[in-house]
């Protein structure tokens, strides 16, 4: 791209004399442009990977990266004086994914792009997506997140369907957004939206007529799910989402001669969690209104869906209410029922019924009616197939299988971190990039100084950078030089944030008492709450409090700093994950399914300090004991005290002097000068009484973990070979290996 060339077509002006918003917006187009003249896989069998979720991040630097021409763009602007940094800055974040799961989502369409497999993204066009998080006498505000500007990467098509509803019809319309793979193909995530869609119905809060379903439809992804009316709107867009989705997959099968009986070997739908589970009725009706019989509309759909489980958590199973979904879709009731009827003279084990006390269980609809389920890490795909899911395991043991979740390197270190892509190139080639194998390679530098002395340099700059980026834009003062830890992810009780703020507590007490760290400490949090989620928010308070009164104390700041970063999204995940030194993986065990920041972490050279959990378990492994802390009990234990349903958080508590201490620390004269009584009160009891999650067991032996991560930094040589351990051996969570056995054994789609 010569972007000269562009400017004097579009401006007829020097790139000098652009603004940033030009400069933006010239790139945008010709980036978009480039994208839609590649080709994409137009083979007969195409992936659908429907999800209610795609944390796409920003686009325009991974784009240039995945064109090949991000040095010379950069090179370009910068010999006109113009910084490509501050060009990114300007593009708005689009928010259409919660944590995990979209992010995920993300990551898989670049390597099916990347990989050349036939196959889109499907999904919904929040207007708002997932709120804005600010921060307000230390709590946590919801503000909307526009996103959509005039000029975006969304391209409007002419693909529009009436889609009904009980009582109602909405028009939807299809937007596209190119995906660009690494050096290769495109492919789309198609985003459905609604004609009628009205962003006016929305102020400068989240609150909204949750019932002006023509209007607010893809306003927001899931509006708070606290009372009856934000629930029955989710059914509203996930039907939306699967009905569209359903008639975009039949309208191009039948483009490519299928006959619809042979639909499986023209489309795969894979199931993103059980948020797009509807799409299986729907399929069956349309077939059905397309002059299909029941039983053969049921045959064809069972050979084409497939289902991705990512949590045990109980409260995020769907099981809607039959009323709901009378409601909403009447007409997928009579599906669902004869779909449950056929399970109910088939198999005697009643707890695998799809309807059961009033509600229809999505999950169960998957299982018997798709011919794959998959979890996202090793132990978790046990524990679904020998705790959670074992009655359906042992009706169809031949459909489970795991697909250990993957990251794109792409963004997660190309684009995030170049210094590090460029000093890995620089030792093995840029094999890699394609074959992310090679960074095994790397190996062979473990005992080369000047590669440790460079590697401990690399990330001290990016330490430096994200310092400097962080007192820029929210005026925090972080120490370069000291140890960074962090913990960036969705807030949840499981992943245990409260247990960090514990040790945290326990340091400030040491310090006060005159034992201070060999090295200055600093610990990080990003974290969102749904905003309907109490006790996650009153965690959040928490740690805004001890920032407060730790950051301010004179004798500790010099050793301990704890901040919580505003609004924690993809664009601030990049900066944060290069700089780390500690990555904090601490669910409680069994609970957290894979977690991908930890791979994330892990390619970027920081060492994991983790609970034996989800895919923490496959790092241990390919890392070894020396390059890990690995903590805590282990999944079988702690699901084994569920099970007896015995634990008492008390007890731990009043045994130990040292963790009772720091609980009672939470409601301290210290904190309630700079919290409120409420919330942190609230915390402490609900850590006494209930700690559903169990932190405490762990808390022992979670502190003495950390401490020897504290001490062993220190030894700077032996750290770095650590890092470089840790890089080496991330290559077998490139997405581009999960993509291909999601191919291989699932979709088996031709190149
Ligand atoms: C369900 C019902 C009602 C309202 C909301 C939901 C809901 C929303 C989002 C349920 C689940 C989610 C998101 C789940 C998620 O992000 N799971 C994460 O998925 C990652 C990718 O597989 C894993 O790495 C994480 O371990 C898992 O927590």
């Amino acid at each position: 791209m010569n972007v000269q060339e562009l400017i004097t077509k579009k401006y007829d002006k020097k790139i000098a004399d652009c603004s940033t918003e030009e400069l933006y917006v010239a790139l945008l187009e010709a980036t978009k442009e480039m994208a839609e003249s590649k080709v994409s896989n137009a083979g007969k069998k195409k992936v659908y990977y429907i999800s209610a979720e795609f944390l796409i991040g920003k686009l325009l630097s991974n784009n240039l990266i995945n064109l090949g021409i991000y040095d010379e763009v950069k090179a370009e602007l910068a010999a006109a004086g113009k910084d490509l940094a501050e060009i990114e800055e300007f593009e708005p974040e689009p928010s259409l994914g919660n944590g995990g799961l979209g992010r995920l989502a993300a990551c898989f369409v670049d390597s099916i792009a990347t990989l050349g497999l036939n196959g889109d993204g499907v999904g919904l066009n929040y207007h708002f997506g997932l709120f804005k998080q600010v921060f307000d006498h230390n709590l946590q505000k919801e503000t909307p997140n526009p996103w959509i500007e005039e000029h975006s990467w969304l391209t409007k098509t002419d693909i529009c369907y009436p889609v009904n509803f009980g009582g109602f019809t909405v028009w939807s319309r299809l937007y596209d957004m190119d995906v660009v793979g690494y050096n290769n193909r495109t492919t789309k995530l198609r985003l459905f939206d609604i004609e009628t869609v009205d962003e006016s119905i929305v102020g400068d809060t989240i609150d909204f007529d949750k019932e002006a379903i023509e209007k607010n439809l893809t306003l927001f992804l899931y509006p708070d799910d606290s009372d009856d009316k934000g629930r029955i709107l989710r059914v509203y867009q996930q039907y939306f989402m699967v009905s569209n989705a359903a008639r975009l997959i039949l309208d191009e099968a039948i483009v490519k001669g299928s006959n619809l009986y042979d639909l499986a070997d023209y489309a795969v739908v894979q199931i993103n969690d059980t948020h797009p589970s509807m799409v299986i009725p729907e399929l069956i009706r349309l077939l059905q209104e397309r002059g299909m019989l029941m039983e053969d509309a049921i045959n064809v759909v069972s050979k084409v869906c497939a289902y991705t489980n990512h949590t045990i958590l109980a409260e995020a199973l769907e099981k809607w209410p039959i009323h709901f979904l009378e409601k909403a879709v009447p007409q997928l009731m009579p599906i669902i029922r004869e779909l449950d009827n056929r399970v109910r003279k088939t198999v005697s084990d009643e707890s695998t019924y799809i309807i059961k006390d009033g509600r229809v269980h999505m999950a169960h609809m998957d299982i018997h009616y798709g011919f794959s389920v998959n979890g996202v890490a090793y132990l978790h795909t046990e524990i679904l197939k020998n705790t959670e899911l074992n009655n359906f395991y042992k009706l169809y043991p031949e459909k489970f299988n795991n697909k250990t979740n993957g990251i794109t390197f792409r963004r997660w270190l190309m684009s995030c971190n170049p210094e590090l892509s460029a000093m890995i190139t620089e030792l093995i080639g840029d094999g890699w990039k394609k074959d992310a194998d090679e960074l095994e390679k790397l190996g062979a530098f473990l005992n080369d100084e000047a590669v440790l002395e460079k590697l401990l340099a690399t990330k001290a700059d990016k330490k430096e950078e994200l310092a400097a980026y962080l007192k820029k834009t929210q005026g925090m003062d972080v120490n370069a030089e000291s140890i960074f830890d962090i913990q960036v992810k969705r807030l949840h009780e499981y992943k245990r944030q409260q247990l960090n703020v514990l040790y945290i507590i326990h340091k400030y007490f040491e310090i006060k008492a005159g034992k201070k760290p060999a090295t200055p400490i600093t610990l990080f949090f990003g974290a969102k709450a749904a905003p309907a989620y109490v006790i996650a928010k009153d965690i959040i308070h928490a740690i805004l409090c001890l920032q407060q009164v730790i950051n301010n104390d004179p004798e500790v700041a010099p050793y301990l700093k704890v901040f919580m970063v505003e609004n924690y999204n993809v664009t601030m995940a990049e900066k944060l994950i290069p700089a780390c030194d500690i990555s904090e993986q601490i669910s409680l065990a069994s609970k957290e399914a894979s977690g991908t920041g930890n791979m994330k972490f892990m390619l970027n050279g920081a060492v994991t300090l983790g609970t034996s959990d989800g895919a923490n378990v496959e790092i241990a492994e390919l890392v070894g004991e020396d390059n890990i802390y690995v903590f805590g009990e282990d999944s079988e234990t702690v699901i084994a005290r569920y099970e007896r349903g015995d634990y008492c958080s008390k007890d731990y508590y009043e045994k130990d002097e040292d963790l009772k201490k720091a609980v009672d620390f939470l409601v301290s004269d210290e904190m309630m000068a700079v919290g409120s009584k409420e919330n942190l009160e609230r915390l402490y009891n609900e850590l006494l009484n209930k700690d559903w999650f169990m932190t405490f067991p762990d808390y022992k032996e979670y502190v003495k973990a950390k401490e020897t991560a504290y001490a062993d930094y220190t030894n700077r040589k032996a750290w770095a070979k650590k890092m470089l351990v840790n890089i080496s051996k991330a290559g077998f969570f490139s997405s581009d290996r999960t993509i291909r056995q999601y191919n291989e054994d699932i979709w088996h789609l031709g190149e």
